[in-house]
């Protein structure tokens, strides 16, 4: 017979202290008073309203004492992700029970006044949320929206070889797709360069109203599931508290002892390859040692657990009786001494310092967070004599500015790219002359640019991309996402999320900053001509314009040399979401670098060289953002200038989106006057925009001169054609652009309609030629900007 795990004694301190963690979430979800039961419970007790989740708390506060004997048995550098952040209570209860709380947030002290406050700001107005947020220390993970533990963890113990990410992940979270193709981020994870990830599949059963399809397929059919994605499950299953503390505990000396050794192997010994992790399923019942039988239903053990078992103790006396008998059950009088400290003994079984879970400094990235060592991005500019000297690819020129980024911080390991398989098709291949893409299966001679360690993360899922990122910059790193500007839709909710963290954990004064998540959306909407309308949206800035404007960041760079500038800027930025969309095909280049450091660091700006209305007031505004419509924009004016050489144009070329918002709507936001000068109070203006026309009006609504804004972008025409005719079908074509501004202009006479009616006639002549070539007119195809004086 082989020796228990836990002594008894342990075993019994053990369960005190899980006892303590369940008596603190009882009370943080229903007391406002009587924090530590010296009297009989009363109504007036209970908060009015009662908030939270009672369901997966306890499972939770039962991983977490365990967890805290595994990181002081090995003196584990280890943080706790909870998939089903739901259990708010369990972590907030065990930072307090660990003093990492109180250490944050004073008034919440080790002592009756101070679990009162604990108690009573759960879920109250001005107090905390019930998730485990922002607020919540030791978290890099809400679980408000459900689906992206996993990602999150493997993104945290990328490139931290001591680092432990134990992820919670219920069961219900386990069936949303995020999730389901995060086991797969265990053939990415290099366990000699790499931390680990300690996956604990919370099967308790059920999600709020149903069971759920991993508990009630057959444990065979669980096991090889979990098999199949690469992983060793150990099963820890029961109800019987003694019984599953020494299951759990066993279970876990065992993991941590094959993590190591998985570690050695590869880190010592020199063993390559894939390793099979192990984890852990936790078949507990959801509200496990809570009210069993409530108004003659089973609760506990059922999906009636899930929130607030009790819930209307003022209407119903034998609610508050059963109340009172739930709370007493722990035994509180044997857990706090009477001041309502946690007792000496059961204190000494969290660990201490950094090593508690809620002070770990990976949770609170922006602590460990070094600058990166940044190539100077001038090296990497374009030569442009004058504008619309060609180009070979805005993206491929950032390529080999990207390569040094990584260059430089081999060492400290702290920057990587994320993509879904897109990084070569957007036209970065200029990283891979410095790194590889990362991959623990095997190679063959057929493969490109894999290898175990590499800079860059691909798979094929948005989701991981994102949320492996965003574990990364939660840790205190540097990235980039680069991705086809339709798909990144794909994560509109997980972008939701992060820019919620981030504008929370801006205003809390203990949280440091972190580095900005860095979009790169190329293959955009305008050259997408060759995989036609699926892959064509330009949707996504749009939805970041809903966030925070003290978070997000929107560039739309015209060619190679702004790029850079911007980009540069990006990866410097700290703590806002930075979208910027760029083009990977050849284009013409506008601005030598230095003109482009000046045009972006101010954001928009009239472009002098290719206007006339130099010493008075313009007839027309000619403005532009995103490559193609600068490149349309350009050849509409160059054909108004040629033919009606008496107007006046304006041509101003936006690159922050955010400078069109008044200023006190968004930091980056153009001045009224500022923007008057640019804009006109009242003259015609014709824009176009890279995306949803609509996007233009929302952001400029207020300004004087919003009436005369006339915009052209995508309004949802596309299909596999030609680059041009994409721009015809929406009418952002030069053809179109030079006609608004015609329609608009009644000073332009027949002069006007004449050219209007040759517009329309190339219009027609453009349909005809690509119809039988298949490609633009060579006049399209060729344009160059002639300088028009
Ligand atoms: C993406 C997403 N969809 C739906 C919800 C609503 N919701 C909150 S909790 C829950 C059930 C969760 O079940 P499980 O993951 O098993 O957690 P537990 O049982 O431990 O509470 C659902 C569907 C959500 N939070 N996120």
């Amino acid at each position: 017979m082989t020796s228990p795990t836990l002594s008894p004694d342990l075993l019994e301190k053990m369960d005190a202290y899980w006892r303590a963690a369940n008596y603190l979430s009882v009370g943080q979800i229903y007391l406002c008073d009587n924090p530590l039961m010296k009297r009989p419970l009363a109504l007036s007790d209970i908060k009015h309203l009662l908030l939270g989740h009672w369901g997966t708390t306890p499972g939770q506060n039962f991983i977490y004492v365990h967890l805290n004997r595994i990181i002081k048995k090995y003196d584990l550098d280890m943080i706790y992700v909870s998939g089903p952040g739901h259990g708010g209570p369990a972590l907030v209860g065990n930072t307090y029970l660990e003093g990492t709380y109180s250490e944050i947030y004073p008034d919440v002290s080790q002592d009756e006044r101070g679990l009162k406050r604990l108690f009573t700001q759960f879920s109250f107005p001005g107090g905390v949320p019930s998730h485990v947020s922002p607020e919540c220390p030791g978290s890099i993970h809400e679980g408000g929206e459900l689906g992206y533990s996993l990602s999150h963890s493997f993104g945290a113990v990328f490139d931290d070889p001591d680092l432990v990410a134990a992820c919670v992940i219920g069961d219900g979270e386990a069936e949303t797709g995020p999730l389901a193709t995060g086991w797969h981020s265990n053939k990415f994870l290099n366990p000699a360069t790499d931390g680990a990830v300690l996956p604990i599949l919370h099967l308790n059963g059920y999600k709020i109203a149903n069971p759920t399809l991993l508990a009630r397929i057959t444990r065979e059919e669980l096991e090889q599931l979990l098999r199949g994605y690469g992983w060793t499950p150990y099963f820890v299953e029961g109800d019987e508290p003694a019984l599953m503390h020494e299951a759990m505990a066993t279970a876990l000396d065992r993991v941590i002892e094959e993590i190591r050794q998985i570690q050695h192997d590869a880190r010592v010994n020199g063993v390559a390859g894939r390793p099979r992790w192990p984890m852990i399923v936790l078949a507990s019942p959801k509200g496990w040692t809570g009210p069993k039988v409530i108004d003659g239903k089973q609760v506990e053990g059922t999906f009636r657990a899930h929130q607030v078992p009790l819930s209307d103790p003022a209407a119903k006396p034998e609610h508050l009786k059963l109340l009172e008998e739930w709370l007493r059950s722990y035994r509180p009088q044997e857990l706090f001494d009477d001041t309502g400290r946690l007792l000496a003994e059961l204190a000494a079984l969290a660990p201490e310092g950094t090593r508690r879970m809620g002070a770990n400094p990976h949770a609170n990235g922006g602590i460990l967070l070094r600058d990166l060592r940044m190539p100077d991005f001038r090296e990497y500019a374009v030569d442009v004599p004058a504008p619309g000297a060609p180009g070979i690819g805005d993206t491929v020129v950032l390529g080999g500015f990207l390569r040094d980024v990584i260059k430089l911080n081999e060492k400290t390991r702290n920057f990587r790219v994320f993509g879904p398989d897109e990084t070569i098709s957007n036209r970065l291949t200029r990283v891979f002359e410095a790194t590889n893409r990362q991959w623990e299966l095997p190679v063959k001679s057929t493969d490109d640019f894999l290898a175990p360690t590499g800079r860059v993360m691909e798979v094929l899922s948005e989701h991981q991309c994102e949320g492996w990122l965003e574990g990364y910059l939660l840790t205190g790193r540097h990235g980039l996402f680069n991705c086809y500007e339709a798909f990144i839709h794909i994560v509109d909710s997980m972008f939701n999320q992060h820019a919620k963290w981030l504008k929370v954990t801006a205003h809390l004064p203990w949280r440091r900053k972190i580095s900005s998540l860095n979009y790169l959306l190329s293959s955009h909407v305008w050259r997408q001509d060759h995989n036609g309308f699926t892959h064509q949206d330009p949707g996504f800035i749009g939805h970041v314009a809903n966030k925070k404007s003290e978070i997000v960041r929107i560039y739309l760079p015209p060619d190679s040399n702004c790029l850079l500038s911007v980009m540069d800027h990006c990866l410097r930025s700290r703590h806002y979401v930075n979208v910027v969309v760029a083009a990977k095909h050849p284009a013409p280049q506008w601005l030598t670098i230095d003109e482009a450091i000046r045009h972006c660091t101010e954001g928009i700006g009239i472009w002098q060289w290719a206007s006339n209305d130099q010493g008075a007031a313009p007839d027309v505004v000619m403005a532009c953002c995103g490559d193609v419509p600068t490149l349309e924009t350009l050849a509409a004016v160059s054909i108004l200038r040629e033919h009606l050489p008496d107007l006046r144009i304006r041509v101003v070329n936006v690159v922050d989106l955010m400078k069109l918002e008044p200023q006190r709507e968004h930091p980056h936001g153009l001045g009224d006057v500022d923007f008057d000068e640019l804009f006109t109070k009242d003259k015609p203006v014709i824009f176009a925009f890279h995306a949803y026309p609509w996007l233009i009006h929302r952001l400029t609504y207020r300004r004087t001169n919003h009436r005369n804004i006339h915009v052209r972008g995508y309004k949802e025409e596309g299909t596999i054609t030609t680059p041009f005719d994409m721009t015809v079908l929406n009418d952002l074509d030069r053809f179109h652009l030079a006609m608004d501004a015609i329609d608009r202009l009644p000073q332009t006479g027949d002069a006007g309609v004449y050219l209007k009616q040759q517009l329309k006639d190339k219009l027609v002549e453009h349909r005809q030629y690509i119809d039988a070539n298949g490609q633009d007119l060579p006049e399209v195809r060729n344009w160059k900007w002639s300088k028009t004086e």
